[in-house]
């Protein structure tokens, strides 16, 4: 069989190609060789995010933390990061990268941009957009401040603002209709809604057994080896120092 010239050199280049770097992308938008990164972390915190988001594009990574110890991972991150020493924080190249939406976005476009991601001009796109925002945006805001506030006054009716009740149902209604976050596949967004998700039911400031598709959602991407290599490396023993749970009487009552 003869190969073309052009083909060749392609071939050669892509053999080249260094570690962490993947073939043109969809459309024009072309790999660039993924600096060394260095994640910083907090056992079962959001930076599990970049950890999970490493192990499904198979990219090597450095991980830091001291097990079961909190505090003294986030000493860790207060030296490399005193301005916002927040998890993750992650060192990138000899950047200092923060906001777990961000520096997933910032992986995904410069070093997979073909990955976990719903083509651009596809229908799942702009749901993929939503919830990688819902997630810190909506979700993680409500949980936050409802946990905050009827931790210390259990509320007697229900706010007609938007509370996290409803936050919950709008996923758990798209989720009756779509497999996962990303539309029809797994993208970057169920990596980004898991933290929030899973807290929301961890702090009990929802019934969890009222959202039986976030349920069988979230068993699902657990059950994926990513998730699962994620799981070993970043939170070998669970949940240091767990939130306590909110009591259901603090809960409101329903509308
Ligand atoms: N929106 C940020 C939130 C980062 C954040 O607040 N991380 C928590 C851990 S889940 C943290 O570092 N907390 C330590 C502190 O607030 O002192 C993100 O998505 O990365």
């Amino acid at each position: 069989m003869r190969i073309s010239a052009s083909l060749f050199l392609s071939l050669v280049f892509l053999a080249a190609l260094p570690a962490g770097s993947v073939s043109a992308a969809s459309g024009d938008r072309v790999a660039t060789p993924l600096p060394p990164i260095t994640i910083y972390h907090l056992e079962a915190r959001r930076s599990e995010r970049i950890v999970w988001l490493m192990e499904e594009l198979g990219f090597p990574y450095e991980l830091k933390f001291v097990r079961g110890n909190l505090g003294a991972s986030l000493m860790q991150i207060r030296q490399v990061n005193p301005g916002n020493p927040v998890a993750p924080t992650v060192l990138y190249g000899d950047d200092i990268l923060v906001e777990s939406g961000a520096i997933i976005d910032v992986i995904l476009n410069r070093h997979a941009p073909d990955r976990l991601q719903p083509d651009i001009n596809s229908p799942d796109y702009p749901w993929h957009q939503i919830w990688m925002h819902y997630a810190e945006g909506s979700l993680a805001s409500r949980m936050g401040i409802d946990y905050r506030v009827w931790q210390l006054q259990p509320p007697e009716q229900r706010s007609p603002l938007r509370d996290i009740q409803g936050t919950v149902q709008y996923a758990e209604d798209f989720l009756a209709e779509h497999p996962y976050f990303g539309g029809s596949e797994f993208s970057a967004a169920d990596i980004m809604m898991h933290f929030p998700m899973n807290y929301t039911f961890l702090i009990n400031v929802v019934d969890r057994t009222q959202f039986p598709n976030i349920n069988e959602w979230m068993a699902r991407v657990e059950a994926r080896p990513a998730y699962k290599r994620m799981a070993e490396v970043s939170k070998p023993d669970g949940m240091p120092s767990p939130p306590e749970p909110l009591p259901d009487s603090a809960r409101p009552p329903a509308r």
